[in-house]
C-alpha cells in the first residue's frame, strides 16, 4: 500500500521510518506469485487537502498529487515487472484499495483466496483495504514489520491491528514467510 515518496521522510506527509519497511518489502516480493500496488492519487485541488494541523478533521496536508515527485513509489522499492498498478483516491479521500474496483477484480481473475497486506500507513490504507478484504472473503495476512503507521494520536497503529485481528485479519512478520 502506498509506499510513496511523500509518505516517507522528506514527503509531505511522513510516517515516521516509512522507508525502513522497502528493504523488507524488497525481500518478500519474490515470494509472490502475483503483486498489487496501491498509489494514493489524489488531484491537485483535492478536498481532504488543508493546513496542518488538521489530522483531526479527516483533512491532510497536500500529498501524492498525481504525476507528481511525491506521488511516485520509493527508489528503492524493486517494483516487478508484472506489478498491477492501482490509483486510489482520483476523488474523495478514502482510504481502502477496495474502492478502486480493479483491485477485486485482479484478484478474482487470479483466483486469490490470501491476501498479504503491507505498506503505509498501518492506521488508514493498510487498515481500510485489510478490513474489506475481510469482509469481500479473503484470509487476510498483516505482514506487520513491512508496515509503519502514522500513529497520530500514539496508539492508534496498535489499535488499528488490533481492530484488523477482531475482525478475523491474521498478523505476521516477514520473517515467517517463506
Ligand atoms: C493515507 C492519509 C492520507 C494512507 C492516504 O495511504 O494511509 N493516509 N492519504
Ligand atoms: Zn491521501
Amino acid at each position: 500500500m502506498d509506499l510513496q515518496n511523500d509518505f516517507c521522510p522528506g514527503g509531505a506527509l511522513p510516517v515516521e521510518e516509512g522507508h525502513h519497511i522497502v528493504p523488507v518489502i524488497n525481500q518478500i516480493l519474490p515470494l509472490f506469485g502475483h503483486v498489487l500496488m496501491t498509489r494514493d492519487w489524489h488531484p491537485l485541488d483535492h478536498c481532504s487537502f488543508a493546513d496542518p494541523p488538521g489530522f483531526v478533521d479527516g483533512s491532510w496536508p497536500q500529498h501524492c498529487v498525481q504525476n507528481t515527485p511525491g506521488a511516485e513509489f520509493h527508489g528503492d522499492l524493486q517494483i516487478p515487472v508484472d506489478t498491477v498498478i492501482i490509483n486510489t483516491a482520483t476523488e474523495q479521500e478514502g482510504y481502502s484499495g477496495f474502492s478502486n474496483p480493479e483491485l477485486i477484480a485482479h484478484l478474482r481473475q487470479w483466483g486469490a483466496q490470501r491476501i498479504f497486506i503491507c505498506g503505509l500507513a498501518t492506521d488508514y490504507c493498510v487498515k481500510h483495504t485489510a478490513l474489506d478484504g475481510l469482509r469481500e472473503g479473503f484470509h487476510v495476512f498483516l505482514v506487520e514489520d513491512a508496515c509503519r503507521g502514522i500513529d497520530f494520536p500514539p496508539g492508534l497503529t496498535a489499535q488499528a491491528i488490533e481492530e484488523m485481528r477482531q475482525a478475523g485479519g491474521r498478523v505476521c512478520r516477514s520473517g515467517d514467510l517463506h
